[in-house]
């Protein structure tokens, strides 16, 4: 079947909870993707990051298939030989002392809420159902019931309360909205370090160190997530390092499955991942042995590649190339690493027919919030790849001047 004809079967069949750029993918290889009628694009997006290693990255490939031929699953009624490793290699890599494994990264949030909850009432002395969580305004954490009863993005939360209680919500970057916000049955405040979704906001200098500080002396976990920013994406092993913060809890997804299979992750220390008792929480799925080996494989790939240098060094100069570009329409260009934000001002008529007209020149971008084009490419992109995508970028912003 042809893109026209697949499109129209995907329409017909298919629930309408996306509304995707015209291009059907068959294939993929590292940064290049292809359509089925065999017309090439730069992969822009790294499917929000899933796929910071590239597409079917041989050693992760490799993994994988090697995995399946041996032992797929065993549910955690049972042990495997996969899931101690990739435990061990998780902590050794990012200082924590223990992990928590599922699949979704919507599923690991919740886990790292479920955590802070009962660290609260075991650890902090809180009441019985009153721990509350402190979220940021414009936050994205996933679409489950409890995740998104405290997003603040409407199209979000339309219809599908009733919502899950205790949260409560700040600016995004006001330390003292934080430290107003907490009370004695305050458990946690949970921040993505920066906002992707919300179009790439990075906070005001020194507000993940003030807020960290601030949870320290309150005793509230300050809890990370970095299933976007972590793993390499933002030119460091982790965003909260920027500012020189360690979490009390990191959640993690997306690329530590490599692009190939759904891995996530919770890490914390012992004195909080160890409240957990055997039955209380748990997933068919999670630390299974075939996404265990993929996690590991990509893990390793992330280091040996060293994707986190290439992504400081590469979106370094990237962003200095796209600041030159001269365009009326261009508002800002921001980021950090390979995570990049063009934000254009609202008289150009919306990132999307941007993105439409990138992809008619073999760049697929995807825009975040109306205005902003975002550009996430594979982590193992080379200089000269980030040329070709530079031109094709003045073309279209010359083309829409
Ligand atoms: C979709 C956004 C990106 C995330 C952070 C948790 C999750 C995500 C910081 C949940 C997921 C994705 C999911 C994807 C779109 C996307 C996204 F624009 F919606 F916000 F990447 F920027 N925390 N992000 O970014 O992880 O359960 O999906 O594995 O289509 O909803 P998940």
């Amino acid at each position: 079947m042809d893109s026209k004809d697949l499109i129209v079967v995907e329409d017909l069949y298919g629930a309408h909870n996306y509304h995707p750029l015209d291009v059907v993918i068959g294939k993929a290889q590292g940064i290049w993707m292809h359509d089925v009628e065999g017309r090439k694009y730069l992969d822009c997006l790294s499917a929000y990051s899933a796929v910071n290693q590239g597409h079917r990255h041989p050693r992760i490939i490799r993994a994988l298939v090697e995995q399946s031929r041996k032992l797929t699953l065993t549910s955690r009624a049972f042990r495997n030989d996969q899931w101690p490793m990739l435990a061990k290699e998780v902590c050794e890599m990012t200082g924590y002392s223990m992990v928590l494994p599922m699949n979704s990264g919507a599923e690991a949030v919740e886990t790292a809420v479920k955590t802070a909850r009962k660290w609260a009432y075991q650890k902090k002395g809180v009441a019985q159902d009153r721990a509350e969580i402190i979220a940021c305004a414009n936050n994205f954490h996933g679409r489950t019931v409890t995740v998104i009863s405290f997003s603040t993005e409407p199209l979000y939360r339309q219809d599908f309360g009733p919502f899950t209680p205790g949260f409560t919500i700040i600016p995004f970057g006001d330390a003292d909205a934080l430290e107003k916000a907490i009370t004695p049955n305050t458990a946690a405040f949970l921040v993505e370090p920066i906002q992707a979704e919300a179009g790439i906001l990075i906070p005001p200098d020194g507000f993940l160190k003030k807020a960290a500080e601030i949870c320290k002396r309150n005793n509230v976990l300050f809890i990370a997530d970095e299933i976007q920013t972590g793993l390499g994406r933002v030119g460091k092993l982790f965003a909260c390092e920027f500012e020189g913060v360690r979490p009390d809890m990191v959640v993690i997804g997306k690329s530590l499955g490599g692009g190939c299979y759904p891995v996530s992750a919770v890490l914390a220390d012992r004195e909080i991942l160890g409240v957990f008792k055997p039955g209380e929480h748990g997933s068919t799925f999670g630390g299974n042995p075939l996404g265990c080996a993929v996690a590991r494989e990509s893990l390793r790939v992330i280091r040996d590649e060293k994707l986190v240098e290439n992504a400081a060094e590469r979106g370094r100069s990237f962003m200095e190339k796209l600041r030159k570009v001269r365009s009326r329409h261009i508002k800002e260009i921001r980021g950090r690493g390979l995570l990049i934000g063009i934000e254009l001002h609202p008289e150009a008529g919306g990132a999307r027919r941007f993105c439409e007209e990138l992809m008619k020149e073999g760049l697929l971008c995807k825009e975040t919030h109306d205005n902003v084009i975002r550009l996430a490419p594979p982590l193992i992109i080379r200089e000269k790849d980030l040329n070709w995508a530079l031109k094709r970028i003045k073309t279209v912003f010359k083309r829409l001047a």
